[in-house]
């Protein structure tokens, strides 16, 4: 247990009142006098929390908002949270011949042909073509933030390994189009730099479209932290990419989990 030097100072000063702590403390001594097994049960179930996985909250990761309902096909392309890239310069042409706008090319939706394992009512989707994309990270901003709202704010943690967890599926595309799912980090520069990926191909039969339909989990592994990764203590980005395709399907997900692991009981700092 570390003490902050102002608690230190303050040790002093409780010594002559109720002490709460030092009540609780009495108590567990009567406690494991009269129980001698349970300061070993005590000490087993803290190691055993230790090491067990952490959910790091991610902002609107089931895409429940905006809200689709109400909306043509029960999609709505303002996406909380999540950041969209910019236009790339090859798409003015898309815009111009098909009338597809960039802003379009992602949103969520609400999934009335349902996912059986899809989370809440809503699903995000993608189309297929390059460089659509949904990215978050501390310093991201969605369509009506005007500066960064810092809502995820997770860092790579030495000693720590982290697993994204994405539920996928790929409906109508070319066979060979592919999906990438990235943990990232910001350099000096604030540059995104990938850490680690995956890479997603689609096939008619990999993702055959017989019912029952349900997500498939796709995962990305971030090994231990090392304490002089160039991304360790750096802010966790995860960016889910459209990374090759003509746009003619598109890709549906929901439920983007994130959780770090103690590894294996060695801490590096
Ligand atoms: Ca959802």
């Amino acid at each position: 247990m570390i003490h902050s030097h102002s608690e230190c100072e303050r040790l002093p000063n409780t010594k002559h009142q109720p002490n709460p702590n030092q009540f609780i403390m009495t108590e567990f001594k009567m406690l494991s006098t009269r129980r001698p097994l349970l300061p070993g049960i005590v000490s087993i179930l803290i190691v055993a929390a230790g090491l067990q996985a952490q959910l790091i909250p991610v902002p609107n990761g089931s895409f429940e908002s905006q809200s689709g309902v109400g909306q043509p096909f029960g999609v709505n392309i303002l996406i909380d949270s999540w950041q969209k890239p910019a236009k790339p310069a090859y798409f003015d042409a898309i815009e111009s011949t098909f009338g597809i706008f960039w802003i379009q090319t992602a949103g969520v939706f609400v999934d009335n042909n349902p996912y059986g394992n899809r989370v809440g009512a809503q699903a995000a989707f993608l189309l297929s073509f390059p460089q659509v994309a949904l990215f978050q990270d501390y310093n991201t901003l969605d369509w009506n933030d005007a500066a960064p709202t810092h809502d995820f704010n997770a860092v790579y943690q030495p000693g720590k390994s982290y697993k994204l967890t994405v539920g996928l599926f790929g409906k109508n595309m070319t066979e060979g189009s592919q999906l990438t799912l990235s943990l990232y980090y910001r350099d000096a520069l604030d540059n995104m730099v990938t850490v680690a990926s995956t890479t997603i191909t689609y096939t008619p039969a990999g993702f055959s479209t017989t019912p029952p339909l349900n997500l498939q989990d796709y995962e990305v592994v971030v090994p231990k932290v090392r304490g002089n990764d160039a991304w360790a203590r750096k802010h966790i980005g995860i960016k889910i990419e459209s990374t090759f395709g003509y746009g003619d399907g598109y890709w549906d997900l929901d439920n983007v989990r994130l959780e770090a692991n103690p590894g294996g009981g060695q801490r590096e700092l």
